[in-house]
């Protein structure tokens, strides 16, 4: 019985697959699926569609399915070529983003498949506290919330704002900001565990360049963990890092078909 946490996946259905099968996913254990399954990536809705499949993974809303949930409110008007309102879609598919491989494959989809994904999208975690032996940790995709929950709160239940905070705020950007004063996260209790933004961004690569773990144990008074390993990149260095809590053992499948170059 194990708990494992992964994010990031970014449509890389095979390192996905392979990622389960290095950690030997049993039912007994449970899977943390920390956002950003979607995107840049060919399989971000295979990769949907298995997860939900799943009875013992749970996923967290990522910037990139929050940009899916904005823009698929205009998909009616895009079909129907009656482009008013369509920002959105726009920033979703432009390619900073990279919405194109997960907008075409769920457009192929019947409309009851659509609704299904649609529906548990909603149904996603953006904070969650999980106890693992003695140690509390607090999982979400970039930042925490300020609004108070016990055990976790879901999209549905938070504030579209407070949503769009903890998915899209880098705590290494945070860190150069005029914060000074203001608590960064609410509990000194917790370690905090996200990604969204790519260790090799902090330097945090292995020998070969290949994004690791980063662990700071002082990270402005706070204990925290980044598992961004680099699948956005989608090269040489895009790894698919995953951290199991109960001895914080770290796995790693690098990225093997799906490079850009
Ligand atoms: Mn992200």
């Amino acid at each position: 019985m194990s708990t494992y946490v992964i994010s990031d996946i970014h449509g890389q259905y095979k390192s996905f697959v392979k990622m389960l099968d290095l950690i030997r996913f049993s039912k007994d254990d449970t899977l943390y699926v920390l956002g950003d399954v979607i995107d840049r990536g060919p399989d971000g809705i295979k990769i949907l569609q298995h997860l939900m499949k799943m009875k013992n993974a749970e996923l967290f809303m990522g910037n990139h399915e929050l940009l899916m949930l904005d823009a698929l409110k205009n998909e009616f008007e895009i079909q129907n070529k009656n482009r008013t309102d369509t920002d959105d879609i726009d920033i979703w598919l432009d390619p900073c983003n990279g919405g194109l491989s997960t907008y075409n494959a769920f457009k192929a989809l019947p409309a009851a498949k659509k609704q299904k994904i649609l529906e548990y999208l909603k149904d996603t975690w953006v904070a969650k506290k999980v106890t693992v032996g003695k140690k509390k940790y607090y999982l979400a995709h970039a930042y925490c919330t300020k609004v108070k929950f016990d055990d976790g709160i879901k999209f549905m239940d938070l504030p579209y704002n407070d949503t769009y905070k903890v998915v899209w705020t880098s705590i290494y950007d945070f860190r150069y900001q005029d914060i000074v004063g203001e608590k960064l996260f609410p509990n000194k209790k917790y370690t905090y565990i996200h990604g969204h933004t790519f260790t090799q961004r902090l330097d945090c690569v292995d020998k070969y360049g290949r994004g690791l773990v980063y662990q700071n144990d002082d990270f402005l008074g706070y204990r925290i963990y980044n598992i961004d390993c680099g699948m956005a990149l989608r090269n040489k260095a895009s790894q698919l890092g995953c951290l199991r809590l109960e001895d914080e053992r770290r796995f790693y499948v690098y990225l093997e078909d799906g490079l850009l170059e």
